[in-house]
């Protein structure tokens, strides 16, 4: 038996990070597809994550760690590397500041401006605006969020640099833009020429073609 298990859905951000992680440490595993978009869950998955029962799930020597961040936090813990966390207490603190901030903050306003319609997304689409200017002045001076180079915060903001991207494309929303936010703009170019990030998203198409049955299905269910 594998040590080291991902359940995870090759299109989810969530498990995204965790097989970013997992690679910047060079841990080898294995990956377990779960059907979770179409509630198809294993068993498997419902036994190891029975509170969320949701992927990402790391299932190392046999023992279940759920929910992505604390799972980054746990390899960063468990395996030596590149360092995911800052080492110095304040920086670590501020690392988990800025982490909350995408997954409370920018995620939620992110995703409904995508997905909303009318004067919902509208709200949604000025709310995360003033979202992505805090963004843009965290980056002042620094090529990534976590300094010179990848940190936790660079990969919990991955689905703005992939995901929340291919969205904009399909939808021609244009709110996060170079003209706009030139910081988070070069911060994508940055980040997504990394090997071990390029290497490690789910392919453009796969995910653009996934999104747009997503539009349709909910266009032909109004
Ligand atoms: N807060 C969780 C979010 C994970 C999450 O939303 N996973 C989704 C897939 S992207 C899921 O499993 N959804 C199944 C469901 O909601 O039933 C984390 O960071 O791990």
């Amino acid at each position: 038996m594998a040590e080291v298990k991902l359940f995870g859905n090759w299109g989810s951000p969530f498990s995204c990070r965790i097989e970013i992680a997992l690679k910047l440490k060079g841990v080898e595993y294995e990956f377990i597809e779960e059907d979770v978009y179409n509630d198809n869950k294993s068993p498997l998955l419902l036994k190891y994550n029975p509170v969320h029962k949701k992927i990402p799930v790391l299932l190392h020597n046999g023992k279940p760690i759920c929910e992505s961040v604390v799972i980054l936090e746990y390899i960063d813990e468990t395996w030596e590397g590149p360092s995911i966390l800052p080492k110095d207490p304040y920086e670590r603190a501020m690392a988990r500041f800025w982490t909350r901030f995408l997954e409370e903050k920018c995620f939620p306003a992110m995703k409904q401006a995508s997905w909303s319609t009318g004067e919902e997304q509208e709200k949604a689409k000025e709310e995360a605006t003033e979202l992505l200017k805090i963004l843009e002045g965290t980056l002042s001076g620094k090529k990534f969020f976590g300094g010179d180079s990848i940190g936790i915060v660079d990969i919990v903001a991955n689905f703005i640099a992939h995901w929340f991207i291919i969205l904009q494309e399909i939808t021609g929303l244009e709110l996060l833009t170079q003209e706009k936010f030139p910081k988070l703009g070069q911060w994508l170019d940055d980040y997504l020429s990394c090997s071990i990030i390029k290497e490690n998203l789910p392919p453009k198409d796969k995910l653009t073609a996934s999104f747009q049955a997503r539009i349709q299905a909910a266009t032909t269910s109004k």
